[in-house]
């Protein structure tokens, strides 16, 4: 499994400490932009689209996400704002399941995550591959509450927060990259905690599309 370096547990850093760069540990915390969204059994899909390299979307029924193998994961949930939720076990679908059952084309780089109400985050395909980014359906051996992002949300430990939408309703492969909705309004395009890549002022040219 990944190691995500911004967890450390060893003789100088005891369980509960939070070693990533400027952050705080807090207890559980929900934080998210607009209402919870209500679960629509009846219309609830997940959507591949995009540069798939057959070319056709694919929709996955909850109950054919339900029957892909599952992982768990195990990290903290670092908020940009610099509050970090610790130790948190999810449950769920490895997005390298999906990349397996439902391949990009092969100049794919980037994959838009898309949620309930439009919020989006990109993310480099290197970014959610080798075990790095769960589909979690599952918190700690329980299924999501719905403010946690009930059936659905990303979880990616080695990026900020905003990088993980709840209420997850599709990936959109992309040829090149594009900003999600956090990414349009100032936070970094890639948002990783080791580096402290919290606001856009701070990317190189290379690390995000013009804005
Ligand atoms: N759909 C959606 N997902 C979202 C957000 C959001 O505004 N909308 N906020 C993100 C941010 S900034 C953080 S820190 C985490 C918080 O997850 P939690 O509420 O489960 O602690 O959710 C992320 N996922
Ligand atoms: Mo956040």
């Amino acid at each position: 499994m990944w190691d995500f370096t911004s967890r450390q547990r060893g003789p100088l850093a005891p369980i509960g400490a939070i070693t990533a760069p400027g952050q705080r540990a807090r207890s559980a915390f929900v934080t998210h932009y607009g209402p919870v969204p209500a679960f629509r059994p009846e219309r609830w899909k997940f959507r591949v689209f995009g540069a798939t390299a057959f070319g056709a979307a694919h929709d996955l029924t909850l109950e054919q996400l339900h029957g892909l193998p599952t992982a768990q994961l195990t990290a903290d949930l670092h908020c940009v704002t610099k509050r970090t939720w610790p130790d948190n076990n999810w449950g769920g679908v490895l997005v390298s399941t999906v990349l397996d059952l439902v391949p990009p084309a092969a100049d794919v780089t980037h994959m838009m995550v898309w949620a309930e109400y439009g919020y989006s985050a990109n993310l480099r395909l290197s970014d959610v591959t080798d075990g790095r980014a769960i589909l979690a359906t599952h918190h700690h051996g329980e299924p999501l509450s719905l403010e946690h992002g009930f059936p659905l949300r990303l979880v990616t430990p080695h990026l900020y927060g905003y990088k993980g939408p709840k209420w997850v309703r599709g990936i959109e492969y992309m040829v090149g990259d594009r900003r999600g909705f956090w990414e349009e309004r100032g936070y970094h395009n890639r948002g990783e905690v080791r580096h402290e890549q919290r606001y856009s002022y701070q990317e190189a040219p290379d690390e995000g599309p013009p804005l």
